[in-house]
């Protein structure tokens, strides 16, 4: 039996190069080898303002992007969170035994709340308890995750502990896996590359697009004119090359930088190069894609059917553990 492996991602914008680097990279990487089930979390979006009209089209461009990128519906389970009911019924069992303290502590509320002061709502607050229920409804184990999301894990952990301490042994300790990029920052190089923000260079982006935003990204500060020597490991955009470029290329921009040999144009004319090939693949079956919403709507369905039944199965055994029959 393979181990199952459970992650998300929320239809809240453009999926991004720094989703990619961070997880979904990963997702691919390792359907071979896990049972693997994808969520697209639109109850998650929900929790910040949001335009209803927009949020089906958000949901598809997920599915097709994630599809795209490599998430074979034939190999792996792709699916709408909305879709399968139990993932709300278990999260209200969840919030009964997570204290508001631990809640309180999440660094991701704190930031969200400070960023949409005007909508600081309970959804937002219990977040990472729906997080909880998304994953210990499936028994998931492996959790591919970029690094912000690291605490809510914890979190899940700390509260499959508690249900199973409280009422039986039911849900494993889901374990968070870290790619080699689990935090990319954004193109201004403070930021966290986020949806929300706009610092980012999509996963579908064109190629002019790919150039514009790029030509105006943040690099070395310090680096005030093209004759100053440059510093690669203070630059964010040399981090991308290490993930865009090839050696030969990052080992001579490491030197070339550093001499002043290069400037900050002609480096980031490389790392467009690199992107723009890594990513025309995707985007071109994206394009492909999203042209045939039906289709995208039969694998979502069907995702969810098969979700259904696992859902179904633990929440029987949830509430019987509980005396909830
Ligand atoms: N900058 C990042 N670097 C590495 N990993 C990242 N992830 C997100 N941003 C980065 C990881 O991508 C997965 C899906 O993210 P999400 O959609 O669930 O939400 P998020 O973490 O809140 O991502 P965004 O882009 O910042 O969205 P908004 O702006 O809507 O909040 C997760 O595994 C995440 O860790």
């Amino acid at each position: 039996m393979k181990k199952r492996l459970f992650s998300g991602i929320q239809p809240s914008g453009d999926v991004h190069i720094g989703n990619y680097l961070g997880a979904i990279k990963n997702w691919v990487r390792m359907i071979e080898q896990y049972e693997c089930i994808f969520c697209i979390v639109d109850y998650h979006a929900i929790t910040i303002e949001y335009e209803p009209k927009e949020m089906q089209r958000r949901i598809l461009n997920a599915a097709a992007v994630n599809i795209a990128a490599g998430l074979d519906p034939n190999r792996c389970i792709i699916f709408v969170q909305s879709h399968v009911a139990e993932h709300t019924e278990l999260a209200w069992i969840l919030n009964t035994i997570t204290p508001m303290g631990h809640l309180e502590r999440m660094t991701q509320f704190k930031d969200k709340a400070k960023q949409h002061r005007e909508n600081i709502n309970a959804g937002l607050f219990t977040y990472p308890v729906l997080q909880a229920a998304d994953i210990l409804l499936y028994k998931g184990k492996a959790v591919p995750i970029g690094e912000d999301q690291v605490q809510h894990i914890e979190l899940a952990r700390e509260i499959a502990r508690k249900f199973n301490m409280r009422y039986g042994e039911t849900f494993p300790e889901p374990q968070e896996v870290l790619s080699e990029a689990p935090r990319i920052m954004g193109l201004d190089g403070k930021t966290k590359m986020s949806k929300s923000l706009g610092n980012y260079i999509s996963l579908v982006e064109t190629p002019e697009s790919i150039w514009k935003k790029l030509s105006t990204a943040v690099t070395d500060e310090n680096r005030k004119r093209r004759t100053d020597p440059g510093n690669p490991e203070i630059c964010n955009l040399f981090t991308l090359h290490k993930h865009f470029s090839k050696k030969e290329q990052i080992d001579r921009i490491n030197v070339v930088c550093r001499s002043a040999e290069i400037g900050c144009i002609e480096c980031k004319k490389i790392l467009s190069e690199n992107i723009v090939e890594a990513l025309t693949h995707i985007r071109c079956k994206y394009e492909q894609l999203i042209k045939n919403s039906d289709q995208l709507s039969d694998i979502l369905h069907a995702g969810a059917k098969k979700c259904k039944d696992i859902a179904n199965s633990t929440m029987a055994e949830v509430k019987k553990k509980m005396g909830l029959v």
